[in-house]
């Protein structure tokens, strides 16, 4: 048996070697050279093409090498009857706790403001808020909103967070389900999402959503562009209700070149770079999972099917 790894062609990231490194044993076939498909017993899956998991007729379990795996759906060929697990990777939360914590700083230290006065040659002090009077909302309390409200809390920020069940962690003030949506909204001068995309959460942030943030607040998404309704985004920084979008995913990547939200003086967008998994800690991860699943033993991240997550 082997193990198959289907990760795009071009992805520079040493997968292989890290296995061979952590699974001497293991024989490992990258896509699309896999020998007989009957061989492949476990899946290592990024975003591979739409059906190439098929004719795997001894698939046991399916490993996604993101921390997403709404991109995995969108293939009506997904085999839905195996066990999935999601990627739990402490160095794609770091790289993303350090994501989060440079928009929610810049957004703080009104770099945007400062950056539309530079382009009008204006100079002039705006007024500061200390971190301690500045309200932090997080959407997602998982690996990555955990992570990410560690690396926040030494600031002094008012630190709340929101999640589908409810919570208490230190430092935080939790909201959560949807009941307690808009009150943990109202009080999120800078909203930073961390969500999973699922069939609860796409178009969450519609105009009532940012309609809920405080006037001037700052938006800032990190998870996926399919959480986001972008005409409701556009009106909502038109209208000058919402200051800033800080904008790491969206509804089509790339974005196309003739999309508003490239030149709006009121967003900043970067190419879906908030985080990577890194190989070098991902794969002992994976390495783990497999011996857990191989013990009879439950893999660290099983998705949850129905929830989407
Ligand atoms: P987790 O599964 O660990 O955490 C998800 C969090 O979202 C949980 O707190 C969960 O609540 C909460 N949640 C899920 N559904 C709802 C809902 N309907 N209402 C309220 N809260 C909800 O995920 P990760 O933290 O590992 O990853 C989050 C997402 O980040 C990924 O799914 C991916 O889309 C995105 N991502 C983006 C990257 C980028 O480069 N831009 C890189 C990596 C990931 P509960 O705790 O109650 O279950
Ligand atoms: C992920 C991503 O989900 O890279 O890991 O977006």
């Amino acid at each position: 048996m082997a193990i198959g790894l289907f990760v795009h062609p071009d992805d520079p990231r040493d997968w292989v070697g890290e296995l061979h490194a952590v699974l001497p044993k293991e024989e490992i076939r990258r896509w699309p050279d896999l020998g007989d498909r009957a061989d492949i017993e476990i899946a290592l899956v990024g975003k591979p093409e739409p059906g190439a998991l098929q004719g795997l007729s001894r698939l046991r379990l399916i490993h996604c090498l993101w921390a997403g795996v709404d991109q995995l759906f969108q293939d009506p060929t997904f085999p839905r009857n195996l066990p999935l697990v999601r990627m739990i990777d402490p160095g794609l939360a770091a790289s993303m706790a350090e994501s989060a914590l440079a928009h929610v700083l810049a957004a703080h230290r009104r770099l945007h403001d400062y950056r539309r006065q530079q382009d009008a040659g204006t100079w002039k002090a705006l007024p500061q808020p200390r971190a301690d009077e500045r309200s932090v909302g997080i959407l997602g309390l998982g690996e990555l909103g955990r992570a990410t409200a560690s690396l926040l809390r030494p600031f002094g920020f008012r630190l709340a967070g929101w999640s589908r069940t409810a919570k208490q962690l230190d430092g935080i003030a939790c909201f959560a389900g949807r009941d307690q949506l808009h009150p943990f909204l109202q009080r999120s001068e800078i909203a930073v999402n961390l969500l999973p995309l699922t069939p609860e959460t796409r178009n969450l942030f519609d105009a009532g959503v940012f309609a809920a943030l405080p006037a001037g607040g700052v938006f800032i998404n990190l998870a996926r562009g399919g959480h986001v309704v972008e005409a409701d985004l556009l009106a909502a920084l038109d209208a000058g209700h919402l200051g800033q979008a800080v904008l790491d995913v969206f509804q089509t990547e790339p974005l196309p070149q003739g999309n508003p939200l490239w030149r709006h003086p009121r967003v900043t967008v970067t190419p879906h770079v908030a985080a990577f998994t890194d190989a070098r800690t991902a794969i002992p991860e994976v390495a783990h999972n497999i011996a857990r699943f191989r013990a009879g033993e439950s893999p660290r991240g099983l998705v949850d099917l129905e929830a989407g997550y």
